[in-house]
């Protein structure tokens, strides 16, 4: 099948429609003065406790996030997929909606793809029409967790793990695939997420399970490129339901150390028990220097994948406590922050949106907790006045700021606003008519 976008080419179509700068200046016109007025005022409040509302504005101007390719298509549940109209149909398209996302939002430059879903025919040509809209690749995904077409072996049974060797072979080869394809476009690390776990007890000999991944995790490992970061993210169950193999985050710690220096952990938020304390997890790995990155999302019952801070964002301001706290102590410490989701109630774009605002929010609101506040309450064993402390942070809305940020960055004060009267989403229907077989989005 032909990616639409080279047939569009080929019959030299339009090119596909843009935001135009002169609609986002038009909505930021609308909105600016209110927002001064807001600005100051917030400026005012925080100037009182001891705080510099321009440092915090620049330090938002500076926030980044990576969105994953294959959270702009509609995502489904193993139910079923409710494909919006005009979502993307190829990578190409993809890159677009992210481009169109940062455009507005100004908090997610690089984008984080899924290797056999996004395999470029040209990397180059890919990393030239990345750069021409803004972007830049983070973290690739190598996917040994579904079968494709012109593969020889199946990982119904498992990839890195499996007990056959010509199957771990093949999933390794994958990885050091997506390494290759990562090279060309200029990303500088690789995220290794595997399904393999049992269904059954029994079905599993749980440690030899893994020392196999360890074995495969070897074999890519020592072909890494010398500046790349391989990161082990760690679930607790799904596809497999019984047992899996890298499961927590004490595994995937100690895999990490067995392996070396640039192997590091991930915390993919959706991948814990209910009720776990992640921030929790988030110190000890801090605590290790093991603490690779993220991906962001929330959840209520398991792996849901909803946006990020839309269940519990005292947790998500919980987590960015911990890594403000742990940057104050380290200038070097840099985890990929990266959001994985899946849309399938919302507009990808509209959610991709909202969560790197929330992410911002959380990262704003922890930069503005009174550490030497909280520390001596903290040494006296006053508990009631440290949780205030968190808490005062926590309550403060610090949306001008966040506004003011995007706005200092060209985006757009009210992002969703924006894109909603832009036209985007009619203009991508007409021009992007459904295929038979376009997929996007995780079902
Ligand atoms: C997994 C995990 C991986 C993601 C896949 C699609 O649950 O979160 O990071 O690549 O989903
Ligand atoms: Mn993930
Ligand atoms: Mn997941």
């Amino acid at each position: 099948m032909v990616p639409p976008r080279a047939l569009a080419y080929a019959a030299s179509m339009p090119e596909p429609f843009r935001i135009a700068r002169e609609q986002i200046e038009r909505h930021n016109a609308a909105r600016r003065a209110d927002l001064e007025a807001d600005h100051a005022h917030l400026g005012k409040q925080l100037a009182r406790r001891g705080l510099d509302v321009e440092r915090l504005t620049e330090a938002a101007q500076r926030f980044e996030v990576a969105v994953p390719s294959w959270g702009v298509g509609t995502g489904g549940t193993r139910f079923a997929r409710f494909p919006g109209p005009g979502e993307p149909r190829d990578v190409w398209e993809k890159l677009d909606d992210c481009a169109t996302i940062h455009q507005l939002g100004r908090a997610t430059p690089r984008v984080s793809l899924h290797i056999p879903w996004d395999e470029p025919e040209d990397p180059a040509a890919l990393a030239r029409f990345a750069k021409e809209r803004g972007l830049a690749f983070d973290a690739m995904n190598s996917n040994t967790f579904q079968d494709f077409p012109d593969a020889k072996h199946s990982y119904k049974f498992g990839s890195l793990t499996h007990t056959d060797p010509a199957v771990r072979a093949q999933a390794v080869e994958h990885n050091l695939h997506v390494i290759d394809v990562g090279k060309k476009l200029g990303s500088r690390s690789i995220t290794v997420w595997i399904g393999d776990g049992g269904n059954f007890p029994g079905q599993i000999h749980f440690r030899s399970a893994l020392e196999r991944y360890l074995e495969s995790l070897r074999a890519i490992h020592a072909k890494l490129p010398k500046d790349w970061t391989l990161f082990l993210e760690h679930k607790l169950y799904e596809p497999a339901l019984y047992s899996t193999v890298n499961n927590d985050w004490g595994t995937s710690y100690w895999c990490a150390r067995e392996l070396g220096e640039r192997v590091l952990c991930l915390v993919d938020l959706g991948h814990h028990a209910p009720n776990t304390n992640i921030e929790g997890i988030v110190a000890r790995l801090i605590h290790l220097g093991k603490l690779g990155g993220f991906h962001f999302n929330d959840s209520k019952y398991g792996d849901d994948d909803l946006d990020a801070g839309a269940i519990d964002p005292f947790q998500l301001f919980l987590i960015f406590n911990e890594l403000v706290d742990a940057a104050r102590s380290d200038p070097r410490f840099a985890p990929a922050y990266m959001l994985d989701q899946s849309h399938n109630a919302t507009h990808p774009i509209e959610s991709l949106l909202a969560s790197a605002m929330e992410l911002q929010r959380a990262y704003v609101q922890a930069l503005i907790v009174d550490r030497a506040e909280l520390a001596a309450h903290q040494q006296a064993n006053d508990v009631l006045l440290a949780h205030r402390a968190l808490k005062r942070a926590f309550t403060t809305d610090v949306e001008p700021i966040l506004a003011m940020a995007r706005l200092r960055s060209l985006g757009a004060i009210d992002p969703l606003g924006a894109f909603r009267a832009s036209g985007y989403r009619a203009r991508k229907a007409e021009e992007r008519p459904a295929f038979e077989s376009s997929r996007s989005g995780i079902v």
